[in-house]
């Protein structure tokens, strides 16, 4: 048994939480905590709301509201989205507890006092006439970059971070005034000093994934600049030490600590030390943009306080819509909540789960959703479910029935049920998710197909020991899917345990226990009503008007605004997703050849060597495939080639192309293949 600690990055208390918060960070934390729970481990799941940082202070601002206030207002709307989409965090607390602005106070101060913290006198922008400085978002300009209009310390437009005082005709978000350029006195956290430290952590850690890995290491060959940890401005954590007053702890300086509050105040609550899960395995889930801060600045100040540092950090990459880039402030974004108002949130579970492995960046679409619920969840699992126990209630009496002189058949499904609970367990055990589930759809097809071609409908007049088989082992599988999905769609999953009647299952092992001969279940009911296009046009129009009602807002307040029209063309195209035109894809050259030779690569458990006739010549291929083929089983079938990559050296050997598989390492042949599957 380990003792698991699991945070979900905290959500910003400045808006409700939209499907990419979902996708990226909630949804596949509470997937690993409920099956590590299951499995027999101790989880603690902790989140907060972030509730300090500039955007919160200037919406107050302009809302004539205290930041407080807003804060308050968007963590309760928060904690709503992540309780209506079940995600069973053991406490979600808030970065304005007394508990953490004390811990947070205790630890900037603790970095000082060893010299890890220090002053520095820097320039910054500052308001004569509201009589303050301007730190990040308080301050709008054009980015000397790419000339777009800028906020702050960050362009939206081209992704860089800005300092302010680079800004070109900067303008104070409050009253307008061109601010100056002034001293003044910041801390700064010496990152620089950890660059060695941080490197051999990055480098040793087992668990980091490899997009993680690959970011960290790019920064740290770029060399690691010291970090400002303060802020002018009254909204925020008070710098603890004296001659400080009116400064505050920069807000990233402060919200890893909601880490360590939040379980603090879970351990005030049930009496049990949080730090026993901190010693255990510490997961942090959190969104590909804030990997930096993940990976460098807060390990860094673990080190500076020689504390254990995560084990593992889990970074989900980006979700677009219907093929743009998401954005809040076109409100081209699915709220949460207005999803789980029209639809069950599992099927929200479900759909962003399977739609991609998180390390890739994928699309929400409303004609992708309604697909997969339907063909997928609907067609596959609920068809299975509803075949097997209404057969079994109307021909055996609700019973489970007996299992007698197994056939060949039978034997063969037997076995796929028996080896699903270890293979789905590995799978999200190495956060493997998607691959999971998609060895339960597999499975539950599996059924599907075997139910019919047992034909248990004609067996029970000719052949009833073969339709009592047949009925054995698919109640058997419902069982196994109803304790096996609950990671996933925890309350659909409930609702097959009560179908099968037995307790909600909360065991792992359990789905390892066959159901007896006799047992009764209970009347099936519908599980998945599949969505109807009506319903699908309904959210597409509503979508399509959001963004028109958003951009008629934006183009009356920005009539007087200079070359504004480009400047929305311009974003257009860098928001897009990464969509390439018809010219780049006649670039490839896909042709269809014959395997004439295959040999493993030594030293290699998945690299196979082949030679692959293509028609006019003869080309050598190394591919990934040895996991799934023998070489002999390769030799003489033919494949799909893409014959014009530039050549390439996979463990010493010349590749010239590659054989299109799938992201299983299937070879393409699409009946094969799962619906969604990438090839690659
Ligand atoms: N509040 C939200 C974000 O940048 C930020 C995360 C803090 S995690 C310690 O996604
Ligand atoms: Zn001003």
């Amino acid at each position: 048994m380990t003792k698991i600690f699991i945070s979900c990055a905290l959500p910003y208390a400045n808006g409700p939480c939209h499907l990419g918060h979902l996708r990226s960070t909630y949804i596949p934390a509470d997937i690993y905590a409920r099956y590590n729970r299951m499995a027999g481990n101790e989880v603690l799941m902790v989140c907060a709301t972030d509730e300090h940082g500039t955007p919160i202070a200037v919406k107050a601002d302009l809302e004539g509201k205290e930041p407080i206030e807003i804060a308050k207002r968007y963590h309760d709307m928060i904690a709503e989205d992540i309780r209506s989409c079940d995600i069973s965090l053991d406490n979600f607390a808030r970065t304005t507890d007394k508990i953490h602005y004390k811990i947070s106070q205790d630890f900037f101060k603790y970095l000082y006092d060893k010299g890890l913290i220090y002053e520095e006198t820097i320039q910054q922008l500052y308001c004569e006439n509201c009589e303050k400085f301007l730190p990040d978002r308080y301050v709008e300009g054009i980015c000397p970059a790419c000339g777009s209009e800028a906020r702050g310390d960050h362009c939206e437009a081209c992704g860089r971070a800005l300092d302010p005082t680079e800004l070109i005709e900067p303008k104070c978000l409050t009253c307008g005034n061109t601010p100056i350029i002034c001293d003044s006195t910041q801390y700064f956290f010496k990152l620089s000093h950890f660059q060695e430290q941080l490197e051999d952590y990055i480098s040793t850690n087992e668990y980091l994934p490899p997009n993680v890995r690959n970011y960290a290491e790019n920064w740290l060959k770029e060399g690691l600049q010291d970090w400002i940890m303060t802020r002018d401005m009254k909204w925020g954590i008070p710098v603890p030490l004296e001659g400080a007053e009116g400064k505050v702890i920069y807000v990233w300086g402060e919200a890893f600590i909601g880490y360590i509050s939040s379980a603090a105040q879970w351990s005030r609550r049930t009496g049990i030390p949080w730090e026993d899960y901190w010693d255990g395995h510490v997961v942090h889930f959190i969104g590909k943009d804030i990997i930096y801060h993940h990976s460098l600045f807060w390990p860094a100040m673990l080190m500076g306080h020689d504390c254990k540092l995560p084990d593992d950090i889990f970074a989900g990459e980006f979700l677009s819509l219907e093929g743009r880039k998401m954005s809040t402030s076109k409100n081209w974004v699915v709220w949460v909540a207005d999803f789980v108002r029209d639809f069950d949130s599992d099927l929200l579970r479900y759909y962003l789960t399977v739609n991609a492995p998180l390390n890739k960046d994928t699309d929400f679409s409303w004609d992708d959703f309604q697909r997969r619920i339907n063909d997928e969840l609907a067609d596959v699992i609920g068809n299975f479910l509803h075949r097997t126990f209404t057969f079994t209630k109307k021909f055996f009496d609700s019973k489970v029935p007996e299992y007698k002189n197994p056939s060949e058949e039978d034997l063969e499904f037997e076995k796929a049920i028996k080896e699903l609970p270890d293979k789905v367990g590995d799978l999200i055990s190495d956060m493997k998710f998607r691959e999971g589930l998609v060895e339960i759809i597999k499975t539950a097809k599996k059924g599907n197909k075997y139910f019919n071609d047992q034909e248990p409908w004609k067996a029970v007049k000719e052949d009833l020991e073969r339709a009592s088989n047949c009925l054995y082992l698919s109640n058997q599988l419902s069982k196994v899917l109803a304790i096996l999905l609950k990671p996933y769609i925890p309350n659909k999953a409930d609702a097959i345990c009560n179908m099968i009647n037995i307790p909600i299952e909360d065991r792992w092992e359990d789905a390892k226990v066959f159901l007896e001969e006799g047992h009764t279940i209970n009347k099936a009911k519908p599980l998945f009503k599949k969505i109807e296009d009506k319903a699908i046009e309904q959210q597409k129009e509503k979508l399509y008007k959001n963004l028109e009602e958003s951009e008629d807002k934006k183009d009356s307040r920005d009539k007087d605004s200079r070359d504004n029209n480009k400047k929305l063309k311009d974003k257009d195209i860098g928001e897009k997703m990464d969509l390439i035109s018809i010219d780049d894809f006649a670039k490839v050259e896909i042709k269809i050849g014959k395997i004439v030779e295959c040999e493993k690569i030594e030293k290699s458990n998945k690299l196979l060597k082949t030679q692959i006739d293509i028609g006019d010549k003869t080309i050598q291929v190394v591919a990934g495939l040895g996991k799934r083929y023998a070489p002999e089983d390769l030799v003489g079938k033919k494949v799909p080639v893409v014959t014009n990559l530039k050549p390439a050296k996979l463990m010493g050997e010349k590749s010239e192309g590659m054989i299109m598989a799938t992201e299983s390492a299937a070879i393409l042949n699409p009946d094969d293949c799962e619906i969604g599957e990438l090839l690659m």
